[in-house]
């Protein structure tokens, strides 16, 4: 038994590419919209649309009585929450749930058990995944104790906090002289933002890559690993570029950190897609979060597995099997994806406006996620994510080749993008050797302006 119709409850490229997954399933969509959104093409291609409020995200896709209605009186059966927005928020999955919906996604427990960095590495460690050597749990206010516990660690450290996650809420510290203050600042930030004023403490790693696994987990007990995506070429918390798989990383190293990622799964009855996100330094791996939604970045897991991601979340969500098992997961050469923003490239401020000129590119092993066409216009209120160029090959190099000519042959006028970024990442020398670590990209785009 399949869902018959399904709420998709995002925006943009990733609403589009679940309506596809839909689409393939026979499963109708119902596309809830902002006012700002009315020309959104997964919209136009919807068999039935709400609109559920003005422009401001806060008021239409973060508006959860609104979308919760709106599944009641299409009478759809679960509601895809896609990334960002509601995707992560465990009130939003309980409150579908009790509302007799699906969640696509993990049991609200899960979500609110990873939303909580504290606790989420308390789950892990105690599954045997490996964590950044730190304290056991969060810091509590007595000084001379965090002092100690600093100290034993090894400077620098990071303090962190519970509710952040993404990079939010947190602080190198170099010295002891440092460290009462920027717990106290941190905690002050974390009450602020987060409305939670929990904290802990990591040793600082100064060059490590983020590498990330990606799960599957049905609700028969079935748990697989899809391989890793090297994620570390950022710019402020933002991945600009991601492959598959991590350049330098053994079949060994893949399967023993893959086997851990399921056997954690297993332990904490995992349900959905899910991504362990790793730093990865001098041939270790430490936990850092986990995700419990479908990434961006998932098409270059789907490129090499040939495994259709959001196609299994809605399996799995249906209370199916997944629809294979972990010696029929291969990785087929490598996938690289450019994420095409709507922003200068040089100050990357958002560029909103009428895209008046558009060509996608194409050709052998690529592929375009994106939900923009010709005159279609970026409206100035949410990500400034306008798609995602994916390039396949037989090898790392062949894909780059590929990727370079599709940043080519893409026509993108009316709006500035980050195409011409792109461009130059992919002559990088750096780039081009593969595996370089989380701050390259800054420290690259700093040498250059300088
Ligand atoms: C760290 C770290 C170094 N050491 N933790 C930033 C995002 C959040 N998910 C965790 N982050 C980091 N945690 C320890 N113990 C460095 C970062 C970090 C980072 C991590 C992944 C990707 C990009 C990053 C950029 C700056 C800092």
């Amino acid at each position: 038994m399949m869902l018959h119709k399904l709420v998709i409850a995002n925006r943009g490229e990733i609403a589009l590419r679940i309506q596809r997954a839909c689409r393939e399933l026979g499963i109708q969509t119902v596309a809830v919209h902002s006012t700002a959104d009315r020309d959104l093409k997964h919209v136009l291609l919807a068999d039935e649309t709400v609109c559920v409020g003005p422009a401001s995200a806060a008021e239409s896709y973060l508006n959860m009585p609104a979308i919760i209605s709106a599944a009641e009186v299409t009478d759809a059966a679960a509601i895809h929450p896609g990334y960002g927005f509601l995707a992560e928020n465990a009130d939003f999955a309980e409150r579908v749930e009790r509302s007799g919906f699906v969640f696509v996604g993990p049991r609200p427990d899960t979500i609110r058990l990873m939303g909580d960095k504290v606790s989420a590495i308390q789950a892990m460690k105690a599954a045997g995944v490996p964590c950044v050597p730190g304290s056991d749990g969060s810091l509590d206010e007595d000084d001379a104790r965090n002092l100690r516990l600093a100290r034993d660690i090894g400077y620098p450290v990071i303090v962190k906090s519970a509710g952040g996650g993404g990079g939010r809420g947190m602080r190198v510290v170099h010295s002891e002289a440092g460290l009462l203050n920027a717990i106290a600042l941190t905690r002050s930030e974390a009450s602020s933002a987060f409305g939670n004023p929990m904290l802990y403490m990591e040793k600082y790693l100064e060059r490590p890559r983020h590498i990330e696994i990606q799960v599957l987990a049905d609700t028969h007990g079935n748990v697989v690993y899809l391989g890793e995506r090297d994620c570390s070429m950022q710019r402020r918390h933002q991945k600009v570029i991601e492959e598959a798989p991590a350049p330098g990383l053994t079949a060994q190293q893949r399967q023993a950190i893959g086997e851990v990622c399921v056997a954690a799964c297993k332990r904490i009855d995992y349900r959905g897609a899910g991504t362990f996100e790793f730093l990865f330094q001098d041939g270790e791996f430490y936990f850092i979060e986990m995700n419990t939604r479908v990434q961006v970045e998932h098409p270059v897991t789907e490129m090499i597995t040939g495994v259709d991601i959001v196609r299994e979340q809605l399996f799995i969500a249906a209370g199916q099997p997944l629809s294979m098992t972990q010696d029929q997961i291969t990785l087929q050469g490598h996938a690289v994806e450019c994420r095409i923003n709507a922003e200068n490239p040089e100050t990357f401020m958002p560029s909103p406006g009428v895209i008046t000129e558009y060509h996608a590119p194409g050709g052998p092993g690529i592929r375009v996620d994106s939900h923009v066409y010709n005159g279609y216009r970026v409206p100035p209120n949410y990500d400034s994510l306008i798609g995602k160029l994916i390039a396949h090959g037989e090898t790392r190099e062949v894909a780059l080749a590929r990727m370079r000519n599709a940043l080519a042959e893409t026509v993108i006028e009316g709006i500035k993008t980050n195409i011409p970024l792109h461009r130059r990442l992919l002559e990088d020398p750096q780039f081009k050797k593969g595996g370089t670590n989380i701050h390259y990209l800054e420290q690259k785009l700093g040498r250059e302006h300088s």
